[in-house]
């Protein structure tokens, strides 16, 4: 990977980053495989207190950075707050540490989620980021990333080394995959339109209930939508701008993609905090317009 950043001439600095999170990663994923599941507080049979997977996901990626010596500051979604590193730092992160990490004791795919600014604002709206990266920690552990010019795969091998798989993926303009977040009985009438299109098209439902598996399917398969919409009972919907929608709708957009709240671009978006959440209609571009033409019709 320090390779393929290096070829394509990637700042120093921005390459050790992405490469200490990649490190990082080896970390993490042997915590996964190999690690207690048991909750924070509880203590091991070596009598260490338990950390949780995410906590320690965390950590793992906290000092990770804090060595590279270039990071101003960090936005973590297990911490909920911001934490000052170096204020002349180069760079900033807002990541979930481990994105599903309910779904580890049901052995399903789960992830570590990055978004990549200049600077120490993570607060800034996401077309400000300059890079974003995510690691699927599945049968296979990959890790995806772009920094503004296409987004690429690469794969752990053996060695936990990455090695690329494809540069420059691409998503269709329409696909025939959807993953349908939150309870369809919650579902206000343009969403519910746009599924039932969808279902009338023959799509079909692809739903792990993980962030970073299901959106790495639309982009691995390259077409397809991932929808976490508003909902009667939860007009913001569930997903956190900083740690998930701003990095995925970068890579997404990355690869000929789109990403809309359903009523404008993800990445336009002005943070009102670290916390806050919206909803999300991600993937093939006529898929994401066709939602925001039925929302538009049937809700205003
Ligand atoms: P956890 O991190 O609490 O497991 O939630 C995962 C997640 O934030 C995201 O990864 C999924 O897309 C979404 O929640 C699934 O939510 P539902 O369980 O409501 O479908």
């Amino acid at each position: 990977m320090r390779r393929h950043l290096r070829e394509r001439e990637e700042d120093r600095d921005l390459t050790r980053v992405i490469c200490e999170l990649a490190t990082a990663s080896r970390y993490i994923i042997n915590s996964i495989r190999t690690g207690e599941l048991g909750v924070a507080g509880t203590s091991n049979l070596y009598g260490e207190s338990q950390l949780k997977l995410d906590v320690l996901a965390d950590r793992i990626i906290r000092k990770r950075m804090t060595h590279t010596g270039v990071i101003a500051s960090i936005a973590s979604e297990e911490d909920g707050e911001i934490q000052i590193i170096d204020p002349d730092g180069k760079y900033s992160l807002a990541f979930d540490p481990l994105d599903g990490s309910s779904l580890v004791d049901v052995n399903l795919a789960v992830g570590t989620i990055v978004g990549i600014y200049k600077g120490a604002d993570v607060l800034s709206p996401g077309r400000e980021m300059i890079g974003a990266l995510y690691v699927l920690y599945g049968p296979r552990c990959t890790l995806v990333y772009s920094t503004g010019n296409g987004t690429h795969e690469f794969a752990m091998n053996a060695l936990m080394e990455y090695t690329l798989v494809q540069e420059n993926i691409q998503i269709a303009e329409q696909g025939n995959i959807y993953a349908p977040g939150g309870t369809r009985n919650q579902y206000t009438p343009g969403v519910e339109a746009f599924v039932s299109h969808l279902e009338e098209r023959g799509s079909k439902l692809r739903y792990s209930g993980g962030f970073v598996p299901d959106i790495n399917q639309v982009l691995i398969k390259g077409h397809g939508v991932f929808l976490y919409p508003h909902l009667k009972n939860l007009p913001r919907g569930k997903l956190r701008l900083l740690y998930e929608l701003n990095p995925m709708a970068f890579l997404v957009e990355q690869a000929g993609g789109a990403a809309s709240n359903g009523h404008q671009r993800i990445l336009d978006l002005v943070p009102e905090g670290i916390e806050h959440r919206e909803p999300v209609f991600i993937g093939s571009k006529a898929d994401v317009a066709k939602v925001e033409e039925l929302i538009r019709a049937l809700e205003s």
